[in-house]
């Protein structure tokens, strides 16, 4: 039996949460300004004149509401709350052509929704080519007194953030074109200048001795990762993408881009010494080192400002040190989720088309973005919602009933690591496997000899693969939505490294606030989206004539080694100029090099295949039809 005491806190309670929830409204408009990070003075997107972007601060259970106007005068955007779920509102979520119209030039698109169950570190970012980089970018921090399981005042006494992200002193619309190019045909990451802690060379966190620290780790960047240490410190992880884990000591993390990791830095009693904050980027991920970039970031942990300047720490076995999230348990144990209903198995490649450009592909699907919005179609659809044909044949769509368990797995056939990141979601990492040396075969996941999987998986939104290795994930499809899955990595994104999960989209259809607002549908017909069409655009949903569809397959008989040989030839004349400001480097040599090591071909072998003019010839009118 309920007492009546019960019934009443039970409502003052309720009371309570609802008296106690604000509602936080922006107004935000991009722009162009100007800033000097790094020493050298570029332009950089500003958020009402301002850069950087604000910090967003929250309660749990907090409305945000941000009416961001594009300010632009040639672009679209959008933005995207990183890791939030947006329950009943994915059409706030962010990526454009995924679940809203591009916001047009001048247009004002009203964001809204709540975070009723998370809280922790999150950020946003615009989610509009690779405008993020360009500093598009702020944390967004949900507090929950009530429900964090580390307490301020009992298990710490101060709280801190730190961002990082790699810079570049060309922006991206020059990066962009001459990435996906075919003068880039290994697909070589541009190569950047700086790597920064919060927008800067380095920073001095003055803190106090003998007090805790909460320290928010956030990688707002687009390409590389950083391992974090602090010299003479160790820390306790508390918290990974927003979920609340038991304390794990450690002196060392690996951060990629859009992780965050939540530390309590416990300082010494002793203030006569001050230490080095390291931030050393994961080198392996660059195609090349240029001599000046400086790879290991060093900030200060300062006593006091009257002690000696810090040096650079150094760790010898960094990967070797690391902690392995994979270990990590939540705070609330969620077992592991059943034996799925749907398993996706995907592999990573990275290979040239037809025109010569580098994509990344998910199987062989390389993701092509669709005319309408898939959210749009979705709930347009009516019944056919249910149908992934209607949102085309290359955005990689996946229909998911509700509830369902899904598992993904992700066999990467590529060298690199590639974080990747679910929307709506956090998922759990059941599975990874080892890195596998670039000489060996990949190692694809095998469901017969892996079964043994943690009892209360890790849980978080963003992890990594390893090279040539394997990871498996399972979600629950209980967030009706439509949910990009895709790298993080913000180049690869841009190769196509994505998919998208449309996720019970009748039950979506009936639910009052994922229809789209007035708002929405304006900003739709500003760019001459028609809201009743499929990814073709066409209101016949079926239709798919005129969708947009990735570029054809090099012709059987062409190996990529083949049309690499054959851009070579061709293009050996404007090769200085396009792909050596890609590699970092001045001498051609060395780029031809690199270039035949990344694709793991003898150079020797490359110069008889150039003598052979009927192979050259023949790939180069089958390019020139295109
Ligand atoms: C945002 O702009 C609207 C319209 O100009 C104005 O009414 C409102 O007060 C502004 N809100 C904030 C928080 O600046
Ligand atoms: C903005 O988005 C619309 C709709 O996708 C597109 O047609 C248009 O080309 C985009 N504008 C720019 C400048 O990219
Ligand atoms: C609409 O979505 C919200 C948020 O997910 C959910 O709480 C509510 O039950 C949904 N309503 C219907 C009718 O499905
Ligand atoms: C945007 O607004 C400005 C100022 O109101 C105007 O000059 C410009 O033509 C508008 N641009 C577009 C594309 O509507
Ligand atoms: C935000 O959403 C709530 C709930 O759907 C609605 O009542 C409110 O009017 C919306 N506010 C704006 C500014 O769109
Ligand atoms: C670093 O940047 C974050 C994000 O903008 C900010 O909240 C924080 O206060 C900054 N920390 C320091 C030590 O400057
Ligand atoms: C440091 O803090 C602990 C308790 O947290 C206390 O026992 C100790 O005396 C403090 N030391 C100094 C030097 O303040
Ligand atoms: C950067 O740090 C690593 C590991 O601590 C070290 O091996 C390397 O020599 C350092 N590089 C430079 C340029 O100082
Ligand atoms: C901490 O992480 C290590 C692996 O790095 C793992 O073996 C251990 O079980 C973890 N402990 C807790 C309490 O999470
Ligand atoms: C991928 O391959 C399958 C099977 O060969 C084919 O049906 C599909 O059309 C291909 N997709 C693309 C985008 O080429
Ligand atoms: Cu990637």
């Amino acid at each position: 039996m309920v007492s009546f005491t019960n019934i009443c806190l039970a409502l003052l309670s309720a009371s309570a949460s609802l008296v106690s929830a604000e509602t936080h409204e922006y107004n935000w408009t991009t722009g162009w300004g100007t800033a000097n990070l790094d020493g050298f003075e570029r332009p950089v997107i500003t958020c009402n004149g301002e850069f950087p972007w604000p910090d967003i601060q929250v309660n749990k259970g907090d409305r945000v509401i941000v009416h961001l106007t594009n300010g632009f005068s040639d672009r679209n955007t959008s933005l995207h709350f990183h890791g939030i779920f947006q329950h009943g509102t994915a059409q706030f979520d962010g990526p454009e052509m995924i679940t809203q119209c591009p916001i047009g030039v001048n247009q004002t698109f009203t964001y809204n929704f709540t975070v009723p169950d998370q809280h922790g570190s999150y950020w946003y970012h615009s989610h509009t080519k690779a405008q993020y980089v360009d500093g598009m970018r702020g944390l967004f921090i949900v507090k929950d007194d009530e429900g964090y399981p580390y307490k301020l005042g009992e298990d710490y006494d101060e709280e801190l953030s730190l961002t990082f992200q790699e810079w570049y002193h060309e922006l991206t619309d020059d990066l962009l074109p001459t990435f996906l190019n075919k003068n880039n045909p290994t697909g070589a990451e541009p190569i950047p200048q700086n790597f920064l802690v919060n927008n800067s060379l380095s920073t001095t966190l003055e803190v106090q001795p003998n007090t805790t620290y909460l320290i928010r780790l956030v990688n707002t960047g687009g390409f590389t990762s950083y391992y974090f240490f602090i010299e003479d410190h160790e820390f306790d992880v508390i918290e990974v993408d927003g979920i609340a884990v038991e304390r794990n000591t450690t002196s060392m993390l690996y951060i990629t881009v859009a992780q965050r990791y939540t530390i309590l830095l416990k300082t010494k009693e002793d203030t006569s010494k001050n230490y080095a904050i390291m931030q050393v980027v994961d080198d392996g991920m660059l195609d090349v080192i240029p001599d000046d970039l400086r790879v290991n970031g060093t900030s200060t942990l300062s006593y006091s400002s009257s002690n000696a300047a810090v040096e650079q720490y150094y760790v010898d076995d960094l990967d070797g040190t690391i902690l392995d999230d994979f270990y990590l348990t939540p705070v609330n144990k969620v077992d592991l989720y059943d034996e799925p209903d749907v398993t996706i198995s995907v592999d990573v490649i990275m290979d040239n088309l037809i025109n010569g450009v580098n994509y990344a592909f998910f199987n062989n699907i390389t993701y092509t973005a669709p005319k309408t919005p898939i959210l749009v179609t979705a709930l347009e659809a009516g019944d056919l919602a249910t149908n992934a044909d209607v949102y085309g044949s290359n955005t990689h769509t996946f229909v998911l009933e509700k509830d369902d368990i899904i598992e993904i797995v992700v066999n990467n056939q590529d060298t690199g690591k590639h974080p990747f990141h679910l929307h709506g979601h956090v998922f759990q990492l059941i599975d990874r496997a080892p890195a596998v040396d670039d000489d060996d075969t990949p190692v694809a996941f095998d469901a017969e000899t892996n079964t043994d999987f943690p009892e209360y998986p890790m849980m978080r939104d963003t992890t990594y693969v390893l090279p040539q290795s394997n990871m498996v994930l399972r979600f629950k499809a209980d967030n009706p939505g439509v949910w990009f899955f895709h790298c993080h990595i913000e180049w690869h994104l841009e190769q196509g490294l994505a998919l998208v999960f449309v996720e019970a989209p009748l039950e979506m259809q009936q639910n009052e606030t994922q229809q789209l607002t007035e708002n929405h549908k304006a900003i739709c017909k500003n760019v001459g989206i028609n809201i009743d069409t499929n990814a073709a655009g066409n209101t016949n949903f079926l239709d798919l004539t005129g969708e947009n569809i990735q570029e054809k397959t090099i012709p059987l008989g062409f190996t990529a080694k083949g049309i690499v040989a054959m851009v070579f030839s061709c293009i050996a004349g404007i090769l200085g100029l396009a792909t050596i400001s890609l590699y970092g480097l001045s001498d051609l040599h060395n780029v031809e090099e690199t270039v035949a090591r990344d694709l793991d071909i003898d150079l020797r072998e490359l110069a008889d295949e150039e003598e052979d003019s009927s192979i050259g010839n023949e790939s180069v009118s089958a390019t020139a039809k295109n």
